[in-house]
């Protein structure tokens, strides 16, 4: 199928730079809209009128965004992921254990979201989304995604850093960890179907504050250009591109400092598989395969793979290999 994708923000024509990936896409996009015999000269069109088309299609719910992209985070190295790859494969245990989960995931309620912030902080907070779009200015990254599965995408995310939230609740001295929580409501999220036991809910994930200020550390609120669709984690979740993926928990509620390492939900299941660090590591094996390669989920006639290396930090080392020297 030739995907009929939205223009998005990183290929409108008059942004100045053109990094590679953006072009390859683009080019892409150009491929397909001549194969589907649409002139050259129709494409400023195309693009809007295609935005709602794909928002009804491939991300139902969604709203557009307006970001502008972060001039740092324009180039992830590889071709962008095609949105309806993305929105089609993913994790989200709450909704099913398969990555086809993204029909059931509109049953998560978003309206009237609340994020609770509290714990070790001198200004405990409770944000809406307004609240967090208003004070929070929203960029656009695009950053490499790693799976602790060893399958890997690149992905256009929009949000804030998460320094910015700190910078507004400030952590107090005590402060040394931070929990988030994402939604749970055994009525809403059936689990994944199997029975591992009882499963930890709600699915919870921790950092370190110095991770957690990190300026790649991120929240997104948005993707490819809109609001994200729910089976991302709408209205908010987590992005930690130089940690396995389940670092980065989705439909976050609540937000807590704490004086100690917190439990997390994978790895009170299985300590021995999902480490409280996960960073991504290609010379560290998961116990029951080789972290060594990662399969890249790319858009064809069909989802095919293709295996690259894998990337210390994912890549990015630069910036968060000083966090791990102690
Ligand atoms: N609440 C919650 N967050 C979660 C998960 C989950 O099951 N529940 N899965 C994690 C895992 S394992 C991955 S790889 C990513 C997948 O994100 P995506 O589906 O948006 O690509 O979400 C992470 N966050
Ligand atoms: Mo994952």
């Amino acid at each position: 199928m030739v995907l009929i994708r939205i223009l998005p923000s990183w290929a409108i024509p008059e942004r100045e730079v053109t990094p590679p990936s953006v072009y390859y896409n683009r080019r892409r996009f150009l491929k397909g809209a001549i194969a589907a015999g649409i002139g050259a000269t129709l494409l400023p069109t195309l693009g809007c009128q295609d935005r709602s088309i794909s928002s009804a299609k491939l991300a139902s719910g969604t709203k557009p965004l307006e970001a502008s992209p972060n001039p740092q985070f324009t180039d992830a190295g590889r071709p962008l992921t095609a949105e309806a790859i993305a929105s089609r494969y993913n994790n989200f245990y709450e909704f099913g254990g398969t990555k086809s989960i993204w029909q059931a995931a509109q049953a998560l309620p978003t309206e009237n979201w609340k994020v609770e912030v509290g714990g070790l902080v001198k200004n405990p907070r409770t944000y809406d989304l307004d609240d967090l779009r208003r004070k929070f200015p929203q960029e656009e990254r695009i950053y490499r995604f790693r799976c602790v599965e060893a399958w890997a995408m690149v992905v256009p995310w929009i949000g804030f850093p998460m320094r910015s939230l700190l910078a507004d609740v400030e952590p107090t001295d005590r402060a040394k960890f931070v929990r988030f929580t994402s939604y749970y409501d055994s009525q809403v999220t059936p689990g994944p179907g199997f029975h591992l036991g009882s499963l930890p809910w709600p699915y919870t994930e921790g950092l370190r504050i110095e991770e957690m200020a990190n300026d790649l550390a991120f929240f997104a609120t948005g993707i490819y250009g809109h609001t994200l669709p729910k089976q991302h984690g709408a209205p908010i979740r987590m992005v930690i591109p130089w940690k396995y993926g389940f670092k980065g928990a989705k439909s976050i509620v609540k937000i807590e400092f704490l004086a100690e390492r917190p439990a997390t939900f994978w790895n009170t299941l299985v300590p021995s598989e999902y480490g409280f660090e996960a960073n991504v590591n290609p010379n560290k094996p998961h116990p029951r395969w080789s972290q060594a390669t990662e399969r890249i989920v790319s858009d064809g006639p069909a989802i095919s793979w293709e295996r690259q290396p894998t990337l210390p930090y994912n890549g990015y080392g630069e910036s968060v290999a000083a966090l791990y020297t102690g």
